[in-house]
């Protein structure tokens, strides 16, 4: 089974990914994870730590002259800020010690007090140095190797914001292909609609003039998904369910929706499935329509997979202005105000996309095995074959 971890504080020296389970023979380079962690930075309104992070990246293990072994890849992605200065040494120091300022004044929407409660802390950076969106980059890196995975079954994944705050693309715009990624990305919020992306960007300025943040919408497509990946035998085998989990995963986000799930829950059951069609000149089953997401039973179904995940405002704002306790004096008080971004909704599409990758890559393992590349093409071939 293909199986991944990360590793790392925010502002420690580095964070780790180790990924399992990969066939040998996948072609990978660091320049091409590179690529992928370079679109995690993209978007207009992120924070000053952006322009800095180089995302220096290391392959440690599993790969050799430019292809896997089989034996579990690890990846180093260094803070950049732990070697620009010396500020977060002491601070982030693995040797014996106290902290000169333990953070006390909990943030609301963070993990701070949760945690703190949950781990018997009493410093709030115990919990936030782990509970950061930094993490995402080392996701990143895992996600692109399981996208190369993908790659040699012919399944593309992208993502595009569809909102940001109140400015929502209209229901019906086009959609992107893999073909347009480069257009979404070039903008600033990686939007494909670009009448979408100057509101957007609009309400990111008039945000950030409050000291206020933003949440937003972005979907997540994959293009050429075989049928057959997921199950319906079992709930913790259900795809759309693992695919849930993953995207809920992702720091901030607070709603999954497949397809056109919330939806069509008003709609009458006439128009709410996507119906059934046989395609005689590509000999195959279609569908009519993309309202079920490529998803039925928990299988996909040959069709665009479609998911969306809603992620709230950040919530450190650059005023701070969230009524909050401090867990040393009981005092109440305003939530500290750290920099950060207006919002991470773009840089959130890549790490949907990259945690979409993962839960494909692992689920197209169970089902065409396979210790060499060549062989899990081989039995993806030969079960297409059998449709
Ligand atoms: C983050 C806060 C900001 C972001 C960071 C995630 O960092 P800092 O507080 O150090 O300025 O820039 O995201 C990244 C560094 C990254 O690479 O995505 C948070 O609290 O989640």
């Amino acid at each position: 089974m293909l199986r991944f971890l990360t590793a790392g504080e925010s502002h420690g020296q580095a964070l780790v990914a180790v990924v399992e389970g990969l066939p040998a023979g996948l072609e990978i380079t660091v320049e091409e994870i590179q690529i992928e962690m370079a679109r995690r930075r993209l978007g207009y309104g992120r924070g000053p730590r952006q322009k800095f992070e180089q995302d220096e990246l290391t392959l440690i293990g599993g790969v050799r002259h430019g292809r896997t072994l089989g034996s579990p890849v690890v990846i180093e992605i260094k803070n950049s800020e732990w070697f620009r200065s010396d500020k977060w040494h002491d601070e982030m120091s693995p040797a014996p010690g106290v902290t000169k300022q333990p953070l006390t004044q909990v943030r609301p929407g963070h993990a701070d007090l949760a945690g703190m409660q949950k781990y018997g802390f009493t410093d709030a950076r115990d919990v936030l140095e782990r509970a950061s969106a930094r993490e995402t980059a080392a996701r990143v890196a895992a996600g692109a190797l399981a996208k190369k995975l993908l790659s040699y079954l012919g399944v593309e994944i992208i993502s595009h914001v569809i909102q940001m705050g109140a400015a929502r693309v209209a229901p019906g715009a086009a959609r992107p292909t893999p073909d347009d990624l480069a257009a979404v990305d070039a903008s600033d919020v990686r939007c494909f609609d670009p009448a979408g992306t100057d509101e957007m960007v609009a309400q990111i300025k008039a945000a950030a003039k409050q000291g206020d943040s933003l949440g937003g919408v972005v979907e997540v497509l994959g293009f050429g998904v075989p049928v057959g990946l997921g199950s319906h035998v079992h709930w913790d085998r259900k795809l759309d369910g693992l695919l849930a989990q993953a995207l809920m995963s992702i720091q901030a986000v607070k709603g999954v929706e497949i397809g056109d799930g919330f939806e069509v829950a008003g709609r009458f059951g006439s128009a709410a499935h996507d119906a059934i069609r046989w395609d005689a000149e590509n000999r195959r089953y279609t569908r009519l329509s993309t309202l079920a997401g490529g998803l039925e039973g928990g299988i996909t179904n040959g069709e665009l997979l479609v998911a969306r995940a809603a992620m709230k405002p950040l919530a450190t704002l650059n005023r701070p202005t969230l009524e909050t306790v401090d867990t040393a004096t009981k005092q109440s008080g305003v939530s500290f105000k750290e920099r950060t971004d207006v919002t991470a909704v773009p840089a959130m599409g890549v790490v949907a996309e990259t945690m979409v990758a993962l839960v494909l890559a692992q689920e197209a393992q169970r089902k065409f095995g396979g210790d060499s590349v060549g062989e899990f093409v081989r039995n993806a071939e030969a079960f297409r074959s059998t449709l």
